[in-house]
């Protein structure tokens, strides 16, 4: 028996666990008490963990279609196949008819980030879809025209902060988005013990809600109405003070303009939060000796997401807290190149290319997950003639299933890199699965850019791989090799020197680097012992914020140290990182960027409407037990009363003749579903709350629990065609249906 320390990747807060095994079985997971960043806190999909890899569904071999059957196959025939079937098409119709999706685990695997951005490398498509578009590009958008860069988010500092504004986030169940801070329950409970304050701004009375000082209910889709108020006061009442920020902010002005008509007054009838309680909130934010406004997927997937992610920085900014203790910061991840901040930059540059057949702007580098089917089926050059995805289960996750669905089934070939046969990759004739989690190494490179405090945590694999078993990141490598022309039969090998290779180049090339200067060949030797995600992690780590710079700080971090600290290391609470951090051209805080200013007169346009139109509105929700759409079969997760049901507020429910426990219809011009009613008063008069990632029961897919506890698809109700103008991202919020009983 060993013990294996290890961080989680199941969601954002990267808890550290504590993993008794015998090889590969997993007797116990309980949370690691002596981790730095997580202190033992676990929840239970955390301690499923054994259950999630001994899932006997859960796919090891590659698998090939044959119309409705699957054939196990060798890990030599998939290359063989992928070279015959894959490359031919790049070589016949050009990078674009290969399409990639990549799914929300590509965040939570060395692979995804490391190789999947070979794999887009190597192929040049412009056809590039993520779960970005359905999550958080708007905040992308509106942080990256703020402060300049796709990731430069800031953070609220709750372990600091003395007032915390919630708007559309449930720390609770989601357990911390854009926000990476293990237990965050505890954290808010201590932030409130020691005399703090939190409000959370929801149409739902969640279980943060209720764990918190006040909870106000607001119409879906209207927090940018909500915070304009808030804005409006902060000027009316001169609560303005940008306090360190002081100098370094433009666009104060214009913000101030457009805030003139946009009084609590005005908008208190759009949002349902009364015109008192929005001057006070803006008082309290003001009046704090430190506060942060945090806005999460409620603010995102609707209709005026991008706007929203805008204005919760700008009360951010207008209040002082960017950027200091209790406010909201930046964090300084170990893997920060060192030398990248330098206080100003290209921007973000939106709209570079377009999507072909409906126009939609690229945003960082993707286009929106909505565009997906239509590129599939609609003939004409750079038509998508094979789809890649990569961990992503876009049937489900995205609006319209049975459209994509049907689009699938157009494509010449469909390749599933995924550990289960189900909505999405049923469709696909090769399903490449990735490694067992004990055999892979494991290092957050994405949610260390977005926690509460600097750590470094690595995990080695704890466990070999077996002799058929091909870790996921040679698959994506290998991928790379065959878009490329140099084969998939070919080997990892060269794409992993390549991707390493690009990393080195930059960092000795990069002014203000700790290898500035230096001889490739002479760093890239010090890691000939390592190979794969680990070398380029190690490479990162040296070069990084913390790092020794190759033996120019002794003292600096690096991978070989991390190996002997399993419970990772605490490099501190967040520290001010501006102006340095900025990459806007102007090297300012852009507060008024002009594209989201040009966004407001659609906000204004909505006033003049009838607020009501006689539909519900439909919000989504999460549930600790689940995650999106994929640990559905992990039966320890799923029995006890069904989570896939339709919450109605009691009046509704009278009003449409709708018993707990019934069945209700719900629908609209796009779809329909039924659906077994809750009747709570912890949703909003004229909202009801649906969760998605369910819809399972597909006697295509390989999901024998998902299949016994199916849900109804939430996305089946928004449409392809509805989404926020800025980020092309799906409105999954705030959806008008109409509910009947059955
Ligand atoms: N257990 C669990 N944890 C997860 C996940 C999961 O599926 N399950 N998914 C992970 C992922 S991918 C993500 S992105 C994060 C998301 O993390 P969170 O953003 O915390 O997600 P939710 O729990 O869905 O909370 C969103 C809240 O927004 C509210 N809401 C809906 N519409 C509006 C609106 O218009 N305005 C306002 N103010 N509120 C609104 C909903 O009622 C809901 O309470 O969670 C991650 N963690
Ligand atoms: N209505 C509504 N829709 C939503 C949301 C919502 O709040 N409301 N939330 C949206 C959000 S925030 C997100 S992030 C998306 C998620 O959208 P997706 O990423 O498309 O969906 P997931 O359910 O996360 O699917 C993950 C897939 O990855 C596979 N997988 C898991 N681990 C691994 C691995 O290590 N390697 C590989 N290769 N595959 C793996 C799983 O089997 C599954 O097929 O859903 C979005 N859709
Ligand atoms: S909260 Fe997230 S990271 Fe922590 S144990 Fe649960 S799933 Fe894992
Ligand atoms: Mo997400």
């Amino acid at each position: 028996m060993s013990v294996t320390y290890r961080t989680c990747h199941l969601c954002e807060a990267t808890c550290g666990l504590e993993i008794h095994h015998e090889g590969r079985r997993i007797s116990l997971v309980r949370g690691d008490r002596d981790d730095v960043f997580s202190g033992g806190f676990i929840c239970p999909k955390g301690a499923s963990l054994g259950k999630l890899e001994d899932d006997p569904d859960r796919l090891q071999n590659p698998l090939l279609r044959h119309g409705e059957t699957w054939e196990e196959i060798v890990w030599d025939d998939a290359w063989k196949l992928l070279d015959e079937r894959l490359r031919p098409i790049v070589d016949r119709h050009g990078p674009d008819s290969v399409g990639v999706f990549l799914g929300n685990p590509n965040a939570h695997t060395l692979a995804g980030m490391l190789y999947g951005r070979v794999l887009l490398q190597a192929l040049r498509t412009r056809n590039v879809f993520t779960a970005g578009t359905l999550d958080q590009v708007p905040k992308q958008v509106a942080a990256g025209l703020m402060f300049g860069g796709g990731l430069t988010i800031p953070i609220p500092d709750v372990d600091r902060t003395h007032y915390l504004l919630v708007l559309g986030a449930n720390p609770y169940e989601s357990n911390g988005s854009l926000l990476t801070a293990p237990d965050l329950p505890g954290r808010l409970r201590r932030l409130r013990e020691r005399g703090g304050r939190v409000v959370v701004v929801d149409p739902r009375r969640t279980k943060t809600a209720d764990n918190a000082d006040e909870h106000v209910f607001i119409r879906p889709g209207t927090d940018a109405h909500m915070l304009w108020g808030i804005v409006h006061t902060l000027f009316d009442e001169d609560l303005v003070d940008l306090g360190h920020a002081d100098g370094w902010v433009s666009g104060v002005r214009d913000v101030r303009e457009s805030a003139r008509d946009l009084s609590p007054d005005a908008m208190a009838p759009r949002c349902g939060v009364s015109a008192d309680t929005i001057r006070r909130l803006a008082r309290e934010l003001a009046g704090a000796p430190s506060a942060a406004v945090y806005g999460r997927i409620g603010t995102c997937t609707q209709e005026f997401g991008t706007q929203a992610s805008w204005l919760v920085d700008v009360c951010n900014v207008l209040t002082g807290n960017l950027d200091r203790a209790g406010g909201v910061m930046f964090p300084s991840p170990a893997t920060e190149p060192t030398g990248s901040a330098r206080g100003r930059g290209r921007g973000l540059k939106l709209g570079r290319r377009a999507s072909r057949v409906r126009g939609e702007p690229e945003r960082l580098g993707e286009l929106p997950a909505v565009c997906m089917a239509e590129e599939i089926t609609t003939p004409g050059e750079g038509q998508i003639r094979a789809l890649v995805t990569i961990a992503g289960n876009p049937v489900l996750s995205a609006p319209d299933g049975p459209q994509l669905s049907r689009a699938l089934d157009e494509l010449e070939l469909m390749v599933s890199v995924d550990r289960y046969l189900n909505e999405t990759t049923r469709h696909a004739d090769l399903i490449l699965p990735p490694e067992h989690t004990l055999a892979r190494d494991h290092y957050d490179l994405v949610f260390t850019q977005l926690a509460v405090r600097n750590v470094a945590n690595w995990s080695a694999a704890a466990v070999g791989l077996e002799s058929d078993e091909v870790p996921e990141w040679e698959t994506l490598a290998r991928l790379a090799s065959c878009v490329a022309g140099a084969g998939a039969a070919a080997g990892p090998d060269a794409f992993d020197e390549l991707a390493v290779q690009v990393l080195v180049q930059g960092a000795v090339a990069r002014a203000g680097s700790n290898v500035f200067g230096r001889d490739p060949d002479e760093l890239l030797a010090e890691l000939s012992h390592r190979r794969g995600p680990a070398r380029a992690v190690d490479f990162m780590i040296r070069t990084g914020l913390h790092g020794d710079g190759f033996g120019a700080d002794p003292e600096g971090l690096t991978l070989s140290h991390l190996e002997t600290e399993p419970h990772g290391i605490d490099l501190g609470a967040l520290e001010p990182r501006l102006p340095d951090l900025l990459r806007t051209e102007s090297g300012c805080v852009e507060l008024a960027p002009s594209e989201l200013l040009a966004d407001v007169d659609r906000l204004r346009a909505t006033l003049s409407d009838q607020v009501e139109d006689g539909m519900l509105r439909l919000v989504g929700r999460r549930d600790l037990r689940s995650n999106n759409s994929w640990m559905h079969n992990v039966e320890v997760l799923v029995k006890g009363r069904p989570r896939c049901t339709l919450q109605v507020h009691p009046s509704d429910a009278e009003r449409l003749g709708l018993a707990d426990g019934a069945t209700a219809r719900v629908s609209n011009e796009t779809g329909s579903v039924e659906i077994p009613v809750e009747v709570t008063d912890a949703v909003m008069p004229g909202v009801v709350s649906v969760p998605h990632g369910w819809g399972h029961g597909d006697p295509r897919t390989r999901q024998s629990v998902a299949v016994r506890h199916a849900g109804v698809n939430s996305n089946l109700l928004a449409g392809t065609d509805r989404t926020e103008p800025l980020s092309g991202t799906a409105i999954l919020t705030g959806i008008p249906v109409i509910v009947s009983s059955v």
